[in-house]
């Protein structure tokens, strides 16, 4: 049944000093992936199946990239509700494992509209079920402001700036919403993404949301083909900087911070994390988009379960395939160009050792 007290935990907030150095600021870190289901998501998701079970819920059936559904198990069992969690093809078998585990039932669609489609079409049918979108539901920003409301608790002053990832712009929304509550409506958030998930970017470049035809990031909880409505139009009105990264710099910076911090976190976090790895914070300061005597900054540590030792290395290898693969074709492409100028038709010994330096 369900209590008064809410689903998430009070996570805690501590300085980096690995991060800080290589910032060349303070870098506090909100450390999202000590939720109970290993991201932020449980805040919004879990606020929202709480009041959607006071009406009278009988199952929730969400749509997920796998840390909205996994909340959303997590949730039901508490309340003891049943869910069904449609995710895509492409979520690890560990996390489908550890949906089943909380009891949920998981069905699979190719994309992430695809499941959502599936779970709304389920939920028509039956007038007492709920739909508990990842993102894009008043109910959830509220969940996710919580966290704002910590950090105030939490730091002597504002933070110069908050670094957070956009999927769908549920956080972002539950952040600027939070901002304002703690009357600190000035302070800058940067919000990354993945190219081949930049929903966001686009729509905030367009001035109107934009779809993306394909999800092609690898940082699939990043992958919502369309931001929610409410995270453009919040975004227009507080100062967000939109930043968006290769998956390699995703990737890059988990080994280092696992080494450094003993935290192991998905490329969607990994995201948020290259501000730092890849130099972005500083390139903004030259920029004049931050100021170079930044105080602190914040950045929100979402977590996520995507991701174990294995998937790390499955994840670089892919990627290292993706760009020997780049490679080839790069160096096919010259290859056509020049026998194309000579009409010789014979290779050169240099581009055959540029092909043979791609593995082929
Ligand atoms: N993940 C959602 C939506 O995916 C999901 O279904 O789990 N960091 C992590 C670890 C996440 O899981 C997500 C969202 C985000 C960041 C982005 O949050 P959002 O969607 O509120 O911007 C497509």
């Amino acid at each position: 049944m369900a209590s008064s007290k809410p689903f998430h935990v009070v996570t805690p907030l501590r300085v980096s000093p690995h991060l800080s150095k290589l910032a060349g600021t303070k870098v506090y870190l909100k450390l999202e992936n000590s939720q109970p289901t290993g991201s932020f998501k449980i805040r919004g998701i879990g606020n929202f199946c709480k009041v959607m079970a006071e009406k009278g819920s009988k199952e929730f059936v969400s749509a997920s990239a796998g840390n909205a559904g996994l909340a959303t198990a997590y949730c039901a069992k508490l309340l003891e509700i049943p869910a069904t969690i449609y995710v895509p093809q492409s979520t690890p078998a560990f996390t489908v494992e550890r949906m089943k585990d909380e009891g949920a039932t998981v069905c699979f669609g190719q994309t992430l509209d695809e499941c959502k489609n599936k779970a709304q079409e389920m939920v028509k049918k039956n007038s007492d079920w709920t739909f508990v979108p990842p993102f894009g539901d008043p109910l959830i920003s509220e969940g996710h402001k919580t966290m704002v409301a910590e950090m105030k608790e939490q730091m002597e002053s504002k933070p110069g700036v908050i670094v957070l990832s956009v999927g769908g712009g549920g956080m972002l929304c539950g952040v600027i919403q939070g901002l304002r509550e703690a009357g600190w409506d000035d302070v800058p958030i940067i919000a990354m993404e993945t190219w081949g998930a930049h929903s966001f970017h686009a729509s905030l470049k367009q001035g109107e949301l934009v779809t993306l035809p394909k999800i092609t990031s690898i940082a699939t909880t990043l992958g919502a083909a369309t931001v929610a409505e409410e995270a453009l139009k919040l975004a227009q009105e507080h100062c967000v900087i939109s930043q968006v990264v290769t998956d390699p710099e995703a990737v890059a910076g988990i080994p280092r911070f696992l080494d450094a911090e003993k935290i192991l976190v998905e490329p969607a976090c990994g995201a948020s994390l290259a501000v730092i790895y890849s130099g972005l914070i500083k390139t903004l300061q030259k920029e004049c988009k931050l100021p170079r005597d930044l105080e602190s900054m914040v950045i929100i540590v979402c977590g996520g379960n995507n991701i174990t030792l294995e998937e790390l290395d499955r994840l670089k290898d892919e990627l290292c395939m993706n760009h020997r693969m780049k490679e080839y074709v790069e160096c096919k492409v010259a290859l056509a160009k020049w026998n194309h100028a000579s009409n010789s038709g014979t290779f050169t010994a240099s581009l055959q050792k540029s092909l043979g330096a791609c593995g082929h």
